[in-house]
C-alpha cells in the first residue's frame, strides 16, 4: 500500500477497455501494474505510448508512466486490487457460443498470487454466470482461501463483476461520469468493488448482484441491437415501397414517445453485434426477437451491398467513391466493420472503378490489395467520381455542402445528405463518364 492505504492495482488486459481504465486509476494517485500478453504492448506502454487510437488517452498514459504510477509487464504480479479487462469473444459455430477461456485463464494467474484481503474485479462483458465460474476456478486453485458464497464465515477475499459501459471516441470521458453497475458474489463483496470504483468514478456506482450485473450489460447492448434492427428493417421496407426512410423516421421521431434509431450499412463493432449472442446462448427457446434482430442487421449489409452493386452496374462509365471504412462515426476502428465489407466487396468485383475515402486511415486495409481500388482524398473523389456511397457519417463527408454534391449519383446508407436530391431511374448521364 501507498500513501493514505491506497490499493495497488493490477489491470489485466491492456486493450481498448484495459488501457484508458489503467491510466484513468493510475491518474487518481493508485499505483497500477498492467498486464498484457503481448510483448510489444507491453514495450510500448512502458515508453509512454499507446497502441491504440482514443481521444486523449496519449497524454493520459504518458503522464502516467512518467510519474511512475502506471507500469506494464506480461505476468501477473501480487496486488490489492485486480480488474480484468480481457476479450470475450465467441465462437464460430451455430450456437454462438461464448469463449471465456481468457477470463478464466486471467484468473488462474491472478489465483497465483492472490492473498487474503484481495480483490477481484471482472469487466470483460461476460454471459451470466462467468464471475461465479471464474469463483469457482479460484476456489480450485486456492484450496487454502475462504470465498465468497462458499463460506458460512467471512471470505478472504471479494469477487465482483463491474462492467464497462465506455462509448468509443469517448472513452476517457465516460469512464468517469457514465453510472457503474456493481455486482457482487455477495452484497459484501459489492460494498468491497465499490469502495474501489468511488476512488476515480464520478456517476453514480449502484451495488448489485453479480448475475444481474453481468446479465444488465448483455441487455444493454441487446437493446441497442435490437432498436437498430427495427430502423434497419425499415429502411429496408422503405427502399421496397419507394419512400424515403429519412423523411419516414424524421416525421415519426416527432411523437413525443417514438424515438427511431438511425439506418446504416449493418452493425459493426466488438459489442453490439456479440453481446447478444450471450443472451441468446443463455436462453435459446426465449430469445426470437433478439436473434431476429441480429439476423436483420446482418442481412442489412447483404441489401447494402445489393443496392449498390446495381447503382454501380446502372452506371457502367462512372468512376465510384465509397465514403468510410470505419464501424461508426468519427473513429479509426477498421474492425467488424460493415462499412469496410461493402467497400472490399465492391473492389473486388469493380476493380480500379472503385475509389476509397477514409480519412481516418494511413492505407488500405489488406483485402483491398490487388484490386485495383486506390485511397483518395475527399476533394479528389468530389472532383473525380461520379457515384458516391456513403458507408460512414464521419464529420468530414457530412459537411460537404450540397453545391460540390448535387450533380452526383448518390447511395446515402447514413442519411447524411437529407437535402441531396433524388436521382432518376434509369441512370442518369454522367457528367465525367467516359
Ligand atoms: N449504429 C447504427 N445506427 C444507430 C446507432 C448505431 O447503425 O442508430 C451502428 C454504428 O454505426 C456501429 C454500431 O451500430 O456500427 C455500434 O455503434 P454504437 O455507437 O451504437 O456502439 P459501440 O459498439 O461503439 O459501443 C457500444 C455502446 N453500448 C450502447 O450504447 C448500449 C457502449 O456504451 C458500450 O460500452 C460498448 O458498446 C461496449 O463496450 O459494450
Amino acid at each position: 500500500m501507498r500513501g493514505e492505504n491506497l490499493p495497488e492495482v493490477s489491470v489485466i488486459g491492456l486493450g481498448y477497455i484495459g488501457l484508458p481504465t489503467a491510466a484513468v486509476i493510475a491518474r487518481s494517485g493508485m499505483t497500477v501494474h498492467g498486464v498484457d500478453v503481448s510483448q510489444t504492448v507491453v514495450d510500448t506502454i512502458n515508453r509512454g505510448e499507446i497502441h491504440i487510437e482514443e481521444v486523449d488517452l496519449d497524454g493520459l498514459v504518458q503522464g502516467v508512466v512518467q510519474r511512475g504510477l502506471l507500469r506494464a509487464g506480461t505476468e501477473v504480479r501480487a496486488a490489492d486490487v485486480f480488474v480484468i479487462a480481457v476479450p470475450t469473444p465467441f465462437h464460430k459455430d451455430d450456437a454462438h457460443t461464448p469463449d471465456t477461456s481468457y477470463v478464466l485463464e486471467a484468473a488462474r494467474n491472478v489465483a497465483a498470487v492472490l492473498k487474503a484481503g484481495d480483490t477481484i474485479i471482472l469487466e470483460s462483458t461476460s454471459p451470466v454466470g462467468t464471475t461465479e465460474a471464474m469463483r469457482d476456478m479460484i476456489a480450485q486453485a486456492r484450496p487454502d482461501l475462504k470465498l465468497p458464497g462458499m463460506t458460512d464465515g467471512i471470505p478472504d477475499v471479494s469477487i465482483a463483476y463491474c462492467p464497462e459501459r465506455v462509448l468509443p471516441g469517448r472513452i476517457l470521458e465516460e469512464l468517469t461520469n457514465n453510472d457503474r453497475s456493481i455486482g457482487g458474489i455477495t452484497p459484501r463483496c459489492a460494498r468491497k468493488a465499490l469502495s474501489f470504483y468511488k476512488r476515480f468514478v464520478r456517476g453514480t456506482c449502484v451495488t448489485t448482484d453479480a448475475r444481474s450485473a453481468e446479465m444488465t450489460k448483455l441487455v444493454e447492448n441487446a437493446y441497442r441491437d435490437v432498436n437498430i434492427a427495427f430502423a434497419n428493417e425499415l429502411s429496408i421496407v422503405s427502399d421496397a415501397m419507394g419512400l424515403d426512410v429519412w423523411e419516414v423516421i424524421r416525421l415519426a421521431n416527432r411523437h413525443p414517445r417514438v424515438n427511431i434509431l438511425t439506418p446504416g450499412p449493418g452493425v459493426g463493432g466488438h459489442c453490439i453485434a456479440v453481446d447478444p449472442w450471450f443472451i441468446v446462448h443463455g436462453a435459446p427457446d426465449q430469445t426470437p426477437l433478439i436473434r431476429t434482430a441480429r439476423g436483420v442487421n446482418d442481412s442489412k449489409i447483404h441489401h447494402v451491398i445489393a443496392s449498390a452493386a446495381e447503382l454501380v452496374e446502372a452506371n457502367p462509365k462512372a468512376r465510384i467513391a465509397c465514403l468510410g471504412l470505419a464501424f461508426k462515426a468519427n473513429i479509426d476502428d477498421f474492425r467488424e466493420s460493415p462499412a469496410r465489407l461493402v467497400a472490399a466487396t465492391l473492389a473486388r468485383r469493380y476493380g480500379e472503378r472503385v475509389n476509397i475515402v477514409e480519412p481516418y486511415a494511413m492505407e488500405l486495409p489488406r483485402e483491398f490489395e490487388g484490386t485495383g481500388a486506390q485511397q483518395i482524398d475527399i476533394d479528389t473523389a468530389l472532383e473525380e467520381c461520379d457515384v458516391m456511397i456513403v458507408l460512414v457519417d464521419h464529420e468530414v463527408f457530412k459537411s460537404v455542402p450540397l453545391a460540390e454534391r448535387a450533380d452526383k449519383v448518390v447511395y446515402d446508407t447514413r442519411g447524411i445528405w437529407p437535402d441531396q436530391p433524388a436521382v432518376a431511374e434509369p441512370a442518369v448521364e454522367l457528367r465525367k463518364a467516359g
